[in-house]
C-alpha cells in the first residue's frame, strides 16, 4: 500500500477501475478494484480502492465512477516518423510486382522520394497531413509520441520538419519529443559524397538543432542503403558533443554491428534488430539500451528474419513496441495493431506487447522516470478501456476498445467519452 503523504488539493479521483499499473510486480502490475487519485496534473495515489484514504476521497473535486474499466498507463510510440509530404502508394504496388524496398531505394525511390515531396511542403500543409496520421495515432490511447525528421534532410526542411513536431505538440493532447533523424538518406545533392553529407549532419546541422534545443535526440540509419558504421559513430561523436542522446535504426536488412555501437554510445534505443547478433543482445544489455521492434514493418516489407526475441529475453533487454508509422515501410497509425502484430509474429506474450507501448516505450524515450506506469509521483497520462482483460488489447485487431484518454491528470475530450461524474 502506498504511503505517500495526502497532498493537498486532489483533482480528480478515479475509482471502480482495474489498474493494470505495468509496474514490474505482478503480471500487468494489476490491481483489481482500484482508485486513481490525480494532483496537479501528478498521480497523487494508485492503489487497492478498500486503501484509500478517507482524506482522499473527501477531498477530490471530482470523482469519476470509472465502471469496471482497465486503466493503463497511456501509450507510447516511441518511433515514428509521421511528419512527411507525399505518398509511397506508387512503391507499394512496384513492391507488389516483384521489387525489392533495397532495389527501389538504389534506383532513387524509397526514402529520397518522399524527401522530394517534403521539400516541396510547406509547414501548413506538413502540419495538416501529419496531424491527420497522429489523430489517428492518438485516438487509440497514445498519449507520447516520438516523431523523427529525416525526410528534409537540407538543414532548412529539418529544422521545419522539427517545427512542426512542436506544431503539433501544441495542438494535439499528446506529448512529442522530436528526433533529428538526419543521417537517414543521402540526398541527391551529395550523391557519392556519402562523408561529405555527414560532415554537413555533425559540422551544421547538430549544433543547429542544439542551439534551437528543437529535438531531444539524435537517429542514424545504419545499413547497406543507409549510412555506415563509421558515419554512424561520427554522428554518435557529434551529438554527444553537444549533449544529445543518440539512438539508431540497428540491424533491419543485415547485422551492421550498429546494436552494439549504439551500446557503446550509451545510445537510448536501437530499433529495428531484425538480424541482431548475440553480442549485440549483450552489449545492449550491458548498457541498458531499449530493443525497439517495429513489427508493422517487418510485417509490410514482408520480412521473414525475425528479431532474436528469445535473445533479448535471456540477456535482458527491455523491449519496447512502436508504428515506426512512415510512408515506405510501415504506414501504420494502430499502435494496438502492433500490439497483436508484436504477439502474432514476433510471439512475445500480450503483457510484453503492453510493456512495450508503456513502460519500455518510455524507457526508450528517457521517460521512464516521468511516464509509462501508474505510480505516484509520475504523469497522469492514462487511458480507460472497455476491456475486462488487459490481454484483450493484443488478442482484438482492428477494434478500439478506447473509452477515455487522460492527459496530465485531465479528460480528453472525445465523442466516443460518456462519464459518470459526480461532485463531491
Ligand atoms: N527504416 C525504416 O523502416 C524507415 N526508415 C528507416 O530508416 C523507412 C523510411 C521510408 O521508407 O520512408
Ligand atoms: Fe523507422
Amino acid at each position: 500500500m502506498p504511503d505517500n503523504p495526502t497532498p493537498e488539493i486532489i483533482d480528480a479521483l478515479w475509482v471502480n477501475a482495474q489498474l493494470a499499473t505495468m509496474k514490474p510486480d505482478n503480471p500487468y502490475g494489476m490491481i483489481k478494484n482500484g482508485a486513481i487519485a490525480v494532483s496537479e496534473g501528478k498521480l497523487a495515489w494508485v492503489g487497492h480502492e478498500k486503501d484509500l484514504p478517507a482524506e482522499i476521497r473527501s477531498a477530490a473535486t471530482r470523482t469519476h465512477n470509472a465502471r469496471g474499466a482497465c486503466i493503463t498507463p497511456g501509450l507510447i510510440d516511441c518511433h515514428t516518423h509521421l511528419i512527411y509530404g507525399g505518398s509511397r502508394v506508387r512503391e507499394f504496388e512496384l513492391r507488389l510486382l516483384g521489387a525489392s524496398y533495397e532495389e527501389i531505394s538504389r534506383q532513387g525511390g524509397g526514402i529520397v522520394s518522399t524527401v522530394s515531396a517534403t521539400r516541396k511542403a510547406d509547414e501548413d500543409r506538413l502540419f495538416h497531413e501529419s496531424g491527420r496520421r497522429l489523430s489517428a495515432i492518438i485516438s487509440e490511447g497514445v498519449t507520447t509520441v516520438e516523431v523523427k525528421s529525416g525526410y528534409g534532410l537540407d538543414l532548412e526542411t529539418e529544422l521545419r520538419m522539427l517545427r512542426v513536431a512542436k506544431m503539433l505538440e501544441d495542438a494535439f493532447p499528446v506529448t512529442v519529443c522530436p528526433t533529428y533523424l538526419g543521417a537517414h538518406a543521402l540526398p541527391e545533392e551529395y550523391r557519392n559524397r556519402s562523408d561529405e553529407y555527414i560532415d554537413f549532419v555533425c559540422d551544421r546541422v547538430i549544433p543547429a538543432v542544439a542551439s534551437q534545443q528543437i529535438a531531444q535526440a539524435v537517429d542514424v540509419f545504419c545499413e547497406t542503403i543507409g549510412f555506415s558504421l563509421e558515419q554512424t559513430e561520427r554522428v554518435f561523436k557529434a551529438s554527444r558533443d553537444r549533449g544529445l542522446p543518440v539512438k539508431l535504426h540497428a540491424e533491419q536488412l543485415s547485422d551492421q554491428g550498429g546494436a552494439a555501437l549504439a551500446a557503446r554510445y550509451g545510445a537510448l534505443s536501437a530499433d529495428h534488430l531484425e538480424y541482431l547478433s548475440e553480442d549485440g543482445a549483450q552489449a545492449m544489455a550491458a548498457s541498458g539500451t531499449v530493443a525497439v521492434l517495429l513489427p508493422g514493418a517487418y510485417y509490410f516489407l514482408r520480412e521473414t528474419h525475425l528479431p532474436p526475441i528469445d535473445l533479448l529475453r535471456r540477456y535482458g533487454v527491455p523491449m519496447a513496441l512502436a508504428t515506426d508509422c512512415n510512408p515506405g515501410s510501415s504506414p501504420a497509425t494502430s499502435p494496438l495493431l502492433m500490439l497483436n502484430m508484436a504477439c502474432t509474429l514476433f510471439r512475445l506474450t500480450p503483457e510484453e506487447a503492453l510493456a512495450g507501448v508503456t513502460r519500455f516505450g518510455a524507457a526508450a524515450l528517457g521517460l521512464g522516470k516521468v511516464k509509462g506506469t501508474l505510480e505516484i509521483g509520475k504523469d497522469a497520462d492514462f487511458v480507460l478501456w472497455d476491456i475486462s482483460d488487459p490481454a484483450e488489447l493484443a488478442y482484438r485487431f482492428g477494434f478500439n476498445p478506447c473509452r477515455q484518454v487522460v492527459r496530465n491528470g485531465t479528460p480528453i475530450e472525445s465523442d466516443h467519452f460518456e462519464d459518470d461524474t459526480s461532485n463531491t
